[in-house]
């Protein structure tokens, strides 16, 4: 795997996922309660062996900076390293990047060493767990250039990815960006006795999509790009590859989620937080790496927990009922309080830190008051919620508006980063 280079796209704005991006780039995204959305690609390499790894961004990338430098260093004889690549005006270009082909373009110069052979390309808003050696088997079985993970989905989810047709031989002959008709679906439809034939049940599933993992040789991606100016893999360079190059599919049907989206994003962390995760956490030979931070162990007194992960550092009042939810790093919940179907993602400090003892008077402390109900939330850092609030979908609202300070996106109620609520208050 030494000669294999990995570049992530970490870059896109988010918009899909504000307010959880208005101050913080995608990928440093808290997930999982003391992971961020970055730690997932980043795992699935060096759980694969991979460890020299690019991430390109561009958007507030200030607080991925510091999580990338304060958790991936790796012994200096495995010459491995995780660097960011931020857009950045060169003297060949004063634009930033225009789409991922673009963003990947601007950056050729550093894959294009000797030992590299092979540049895989990932998305950095992903959860899944894949190990990208089978990938790297079956690009090189069929003397591929480029190879695509493909994943079975059905028809009404076909119109969000980029979808593939195949051959007997799973080579890529039809490659459609985002299908939106009927006709354009059967263009790509295909056969599920095919998939079966492969060992992967069908399940009545149609539509084989990309997943936004791709491997490259070298040489291929240089060329692809630099005799080009297309400015995106989906819309531009693959529906133009596949007739000149050989595109391979590389079939996974495991868990895998783009969580882009504030409801695919809810979902997943609640997902992890159930009984039978779709997603396990705690896989012990694929662990997800991140940042040490050696915090106490969470104090809990008195509480109900039911279906949820709780984070470290967390201290759970007397008569608190936490029901299938995710409660993340250095929350404190007050007495009584109920958290029901809701993402908390904790604090990055302590109430007694100095920084905190500057809240002006009347300003609740950090965290979750007594008595405080909160359901289908997510509470983004550093909130101040004081006691006897109510957090919950109100009656009739629209599934994407606004409420003073919160925002409701896809029918969740969304507390931002550092968000201050009295006592008492309601929607
Ligand atoms: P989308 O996810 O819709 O579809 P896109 O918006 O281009 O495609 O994002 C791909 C990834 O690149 C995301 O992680 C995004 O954050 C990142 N990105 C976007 N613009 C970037 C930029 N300018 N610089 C750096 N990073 C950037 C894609 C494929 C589909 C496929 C789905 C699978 O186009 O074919 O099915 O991914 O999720
Ligand atoms: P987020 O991306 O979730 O908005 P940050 O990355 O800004 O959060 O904060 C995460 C961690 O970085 C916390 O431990 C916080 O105390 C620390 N931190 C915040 N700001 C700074 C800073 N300017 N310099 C060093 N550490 C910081």
């Amino acid at each position: 795997m030494k000669n294999v280079a990995c570049l992530i796209l970490g870059g896109g704005k988010g918009t899909r996922l504000m307010p959880l991006t208005a101050y913080r780039s995608k990928p440093a995204v808290p997930l999982a309660g003391k992971y961020r959305l970055i730690d997932i690609p980043i795992s699935n390499c060096i759980n694969s062996g991979i460890n020299r790894i690019y991430l390109l961004t561009q958007f507030n990338s200030v607080s991925l900076h510091r999580h990338i430098r304060q958790t991936f260093h790796f012994d200096p004889f495995s010459r491995g390293f995780v660097e960011i690549l931020a857009a950045q005006q060169t003297n060949e270009g004063a634009d930033w990047y225009q789409g991922t082909a673009d963003a990947v373009r601007k950056h050729l110069r550093y894959i294009q060493q000797a030992d590299i052979d092979y540049v895989l390309i990932l998305s950095g808003d992903q959860l899944y767990r894949m190990n990208f050696e089978e990938m790297i088997k079956t690009h090189q079985e069929a003397d591929a250039d480029v190879t695509i993970a493909g994943l079975p989905i059905d028809n009404e989810q076909a119109r969000a990815f980029g979808i593939m047709r195949l051959n007997d031989d799973g080579r890529v002959e039809g490659f459609l960006e985002k299908p939106q008709t009927p006709e354009e679906l059967e263009i790509v439809r295909t056969d599920p006795a095919w998939l079966d034939a492969r060992g992967i049940e069908s399940k009545g599933r149609e539509c084989l999509a990309s997943m936004g993992i791709y491997l490259f040789n070298r040489e291929t991606l240089v060329d692809l790009l630099e005799k080009t100016d297309y400015e995106d893999f989906g819309r531009e360079v693959f529906p133009a590859a596949i007739r000149a190059r050989h595109v391979q599919v590389h079939l996974f049907d495991g868990y895998w989620e783009d969580i882009g989206t504030i409801g695919a994003f809810f979902q997943a962390n609640l997902d992890l937080a159930s009984k039978n995760p779709p997603f396990p956490i705690d896989v012990a030979d694929s662990p997800i790496y991140t940042r040490p931070r050696f915090l106490p162990p969470t104090r809990i007194d008195g509480a109900t927990i039911i279906s949820s992960l709780v984070a470290d550092g967390c201290e759970i009042e007397q008569g608190a009922v936490i029901e299938n939810s995710l409660v993340g790093l250095r929350c404190s919940i007050g007495p009584d309080a109920t958290i029901r179907d809701s993402v908390l993602m904790g604090a990055d400090y302590y109430q007694d830190d100095r920084r905190a003892q500057c809240a002006p008077e009347g300003v609740p402390p950090l965290g979750i008051g007594a008595g405080t109900v909160i359901e289908r939330a997510i509470v983004d850092k550093d909130c101040r919620i004081g006691r006897n609030v109510t957090i919950r979908l109100p009656e009739g609202a629209a599934a994407d508006s606004e409420h003073g300070p919160l925002l409701i996106r896809d029918g969740i109620v969304v507390v931002p980063k550092g968000t201050a609520l009295p006592d008492g208050w309601s929607f």
